[in-house]
Formats: C-alpha cells, sequence, structure tokens
C-alpha cells in the first residue's frame, strides 16, 4: 500500500499530523492540501489541540510546481481559494495548533506555518519566499498572514530578493516564536500544545477565532467585542471553577521564565 501523504495520529488529546513526502520536500500538490484538510477536520472533533510538522529533513518546499505548470488560469484561483479556505480551518478552527519546523520554510509551506497559533523552529530552520523568483505571487494566505507576522516591508523584501532568513533572524521579526536545537522542534512543539491542551476550551476558542477578527476591526469595535468575549468566558462552570481552585490555593502560580 502507498505511504499516506499526511499522516495522522491520536497521542493523549493531541493530533499529530504529518507533511509526509519527504522525497519531494514535502510539496504541497492537490492531493495533500486535500489531505490536510481532512487531518485537520478530523483533529477538530477528536483532539483538544494538535501539531503539524514535516517528515525529513525539510519541513515543506511549498507549491508542487511539477504540478502548477500550465495550470489553467481557473483552476489556479480556484486552488488558491482552496488553500485559503483549508488553512483558515487552521487558523479559526476550534482548536490550537502549533507547527514544528526544520529545514526548508519555503513559499506555500511558510503560508501554513502561518496559519498556525503557536511557530517552533529548529536551528536547521530557513525560511523563504521565492515567488518572485519563480514568476509567481503567493497564494496561500500569505499576502493577509505573513504579512500582518513580519510585516508588509520584510515580506515584500524576502519575495524580491528571494533571500532566506535564519530563524534567529525571524524569531526576532515576529515570524517563530521558539527557536530550539536541532532535531527538537518536534518535542517542544508537543509540550506546547499539551500545555494549551489544558485550558479551558471555550479560552480556546475565543483566543483562536476572537483575536484575528479584533485585529480587523477598528479599535473601538474590538474593545466592545473583547468585552463581550471576557464575560462570555467567564460565565462558564470551567471559569469558576479554575478561578475558586487559584483562590483555595489548589493550583501552582505563576513563575518567572527559567531563561
Ligand atoms: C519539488 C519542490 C517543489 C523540491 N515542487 N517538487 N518552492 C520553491 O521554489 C522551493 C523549491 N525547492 C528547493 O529550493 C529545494 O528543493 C529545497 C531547498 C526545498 C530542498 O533542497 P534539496 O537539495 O534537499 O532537494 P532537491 O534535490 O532540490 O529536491 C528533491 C526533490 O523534490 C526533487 O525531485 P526529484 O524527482 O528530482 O528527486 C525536486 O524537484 C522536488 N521538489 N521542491 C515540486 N516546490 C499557494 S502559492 C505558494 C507558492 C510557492 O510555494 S512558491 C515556492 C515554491
Amino acid at each position: 500500500m502507498d505511504e499516506p501523504l499526511v499522516t495522522y495520529e491520536l497521542s493523549g488529546e493531541i493530533a499529530l499530523i504529518g507533511l509526509n513526502r519527504p522525497t519531494k520536500r514535502n510539496a504541497i500538490s492537490d492531493r495533500v492540501v486535500e489531505a490536510l484538510h481532512v487531518a485537520v477536520e478530523r483533529a477538530q472533533v477528536e483532539a483538544k489541540a494538535a501539531v503539524i510538522f514535516g517528515a525529513g529533513k525539510h519541513f515543506c518546499a511549498g507549491l508542487d510546481l511539477a504540478e502548477h505548470v500550465e495550470k489553467p488560469l481557473i483552476a489556479a484561483v480556484q486552488g488558491s481559494r482552496r488553500w485559503h479556505k483549508i488553512f483558515d480551518g487552521i487558523e479559526r478552527g476550534g482548536i490550537p495548533f502549533v507547527i514544528a519546523l526544520q529545514g526548508a520554510v519555503v513559499g506555500g509551506g511558510f503560508e501554513l506555518a502561518a496559519s498556525a497559533h503557536v511557530r517552533v523552529a529548529d536551528e536547521t530552520a530557513f525560511f523563504g519566499l521565492p515567488e518572485g523568483t519563480r514568476g509567481i505571487f503567493v497564494g496561500g494566505g500569505g499576502s493577509v498572514r505573513i504579512a500582518r507576522l513580519i510585516g508588509a516591508a520584510r515580506m515584500g523584501d524576502m519575495m524580491l530578493t528571494g533571500r532566506t532568513v535564519s530563524p534567529v533572524q525571524m524569531e526576532q521579526w515576529g515570524g517563530v516564536s521558539y527557536v530550539v536545537p536541532q532535531g527538537q522542534a518536534l518535542d517542544k512543539a508537543m509540550e506546547l500544545a499539551r500545555a494549551a491542551a489544558q485550558n479551558a476550551p471555550m479560552s480556546n476558542y475565543a483566543i483562536i477565532n476572537a483575536l484575528p477578527r479584533i485585529r480587523d476591526m477598528s479599535s473601538e469595535d474590538g474593545l466592545f467585542v473583547e468585552s463581550l468575549m471576557s464575560s462570555l468566558t467567564s460565565v462558564t462552570p470551567e471559569a469558576t471553577q479554575r478561578l475558586r481552585d487559584f483562590l483555595e490555593k489548589r493550583v501552582a502560580k505563576l513563575e518567572a521564565p527559567k531563561e
């Protein structure tokens, strides 16, 4: 039997979703993006958080260029809209997605990473947007998500010059939140996903769904929606219990970071 293009495994409350086309550097073909969609939908039902990773030395080489050559215009537009829908299901689904990055995080691979909620890179990771070099443009939501993460000027620089960016630089730009030693991105991503899975599901839902929407609102509308979300989450039985647990000293206090 053929290896699946995307692997899926449930580890306790965490869904592990793996791009599994290492011989093509996990390039995203139409079939890969559909298999990713199935896995993401399944995770929303079965898991409290999910981790996406790429098999092999590279996270993802982006769009499958072999499949893209001479694609009819309408198929290219529809393909891009499909990526939007599927990546939106990650960004604005119901559970936190943590992404583990190594090697190439390129083009559509970077766009996929930008749709997750937490990004962890190991020190082998490098980020590139070679669309300019290839004669195309981003089509997987990057002009919105990557531009908002790192700034349109930096994104434009990467696209125009074809430069690659180190994980340390990307962390300074806000494109990743953690840089870990080689080979440790998946473990760190699992640790973070397990931590996020402990939150009240309603809080996670609010964080995932309200934050990107509030970002797109005026300050006045954003503050109003914040008040609604804040009161909505605080009246859940889970919030009442968690607040009592703290007041009655049944849970650990926050600590200063160790590093
Ligand atoms: C591919 C792809 C791909 C590799 N589509 N087949 N993405 C890019 O412009 C990145 C192009 N790829 C690379 O620059 C390099 O492959 C890597 C730096 C990622 C990895 O290098 P390396 O030396 O480990 O691998 P390789 O020998 O270049 O590639 C191994 C195989 O994967 C080879 O196929 P083979 O049959 O000759 O073995 C490559 O052709 C194949 N391969 N990358 C198809 N991308 C929604 S719009 C998003 C727009 C974009 O994503 S633009 C960015 C496209």
